[in-house]
């Protein structure tokens, strides 16, 4: 009998402290209402690149986060960030994830988020990413079983601004304890970007494009000072 009676005691716990929580909606990935661009912090991640595979003009990145703790609400300069170099004027069209998570206290998995965003504070594109639809305390592996389409999903792709960077914040959507680590992504625990376009090498027909539109504007160049010396003579 002491065993369920531990049991009931404990869910008796997490109902009071869910008084204060807002229950998971339900859908993982979301218009984030603030940008991961905008945070305070300073707290830079390095993560690694487990690969890189280019595929038909779309390039995708498999990134490892394992360790990076989950802290405070959005914006906070408690928070961990991730700058990952994605080339100017590329759009970010997908994510998936395989990750593992666990929470402290009683921190609830679903509050575990990921946004992530171009570096423009102004636009409004930003996704957060919350894996996890369980509204309690505990230990989790969580997968999108592949890539999730921005689009296919109702979602916008994200335009890469011309400081070439995709910009990650981890945050928590309920803080339970300012100021401390309320999960952790554990080890393995990896996304994975998928791009488009960006800075390619321009194929043999675009480089003749472009010095033809390099002569023509020479031509115009040319004819104005021819222009303005005969104006000159007269
Ligand atoms: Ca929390
Ligand atoms: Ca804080």
């Amino acid at each position: 009998m002491r065993r369920p009676l531990m049991i009931a005691a404990c869910i008796g716990l997490a109902t009071v402290a869910g008084a204060q929580k807002t229950a998971s909606s339900g859908i993982t990935l979301s218009p984030a209402t603030t940008s991961p661009a905008e945070s305070s912090s300073t707290n830079f991640f390095t993560p690694t690149i487990v690969s890189t595979t280019q595929n038909s003009g779309s390039t995708t990145v498999v990134l490892d986060i394992s360790g990076v703790p989950s802290v405070d609400g959005a914006g906070d300069p408690d928070n961990t960030l991730i700058d990952l170099p994605i080339p100017a004027g590329a759009l970010v069209t997908g994510i998936g994830w395989d990750v593992n998570q666990s929470t402290v206290g009683l921190s609830w998995l679903s509050e575990m988020t990921i946004g992530f965003d171009n570096t423009d504070p102004g636009s409004l594109v930003g996704l957060a990413l919350a894996p996890s639809i369980t509204d309690a305390p505990g230990v989790e592996a969580n997968s999108s079983g592949g890539i999730v389409d921005f689009t296919d999903n109702a979602l916008s792709d994200i335009p890469i601004q011309p400081d070439g960077i995709l910009r990650f914040e981890f945050f928590e959507a309920f803080v339970d304890t300012a100021g401390l680590t309320e999960g952790v992504w554990d080890s393995p625990s990896t996304l994975t970007i998928v791009y488009e376009g960006g800075s390619a090498v321009p194929t043999v027909g675009q480089w003749g494009l472009i010095v033809l539109g390099l002569v023509l504007l020479g031509g115009v160049v040319f004819m104005t000072v021819r222009q303005k010396k005969a104006l000159s003579v007269n």
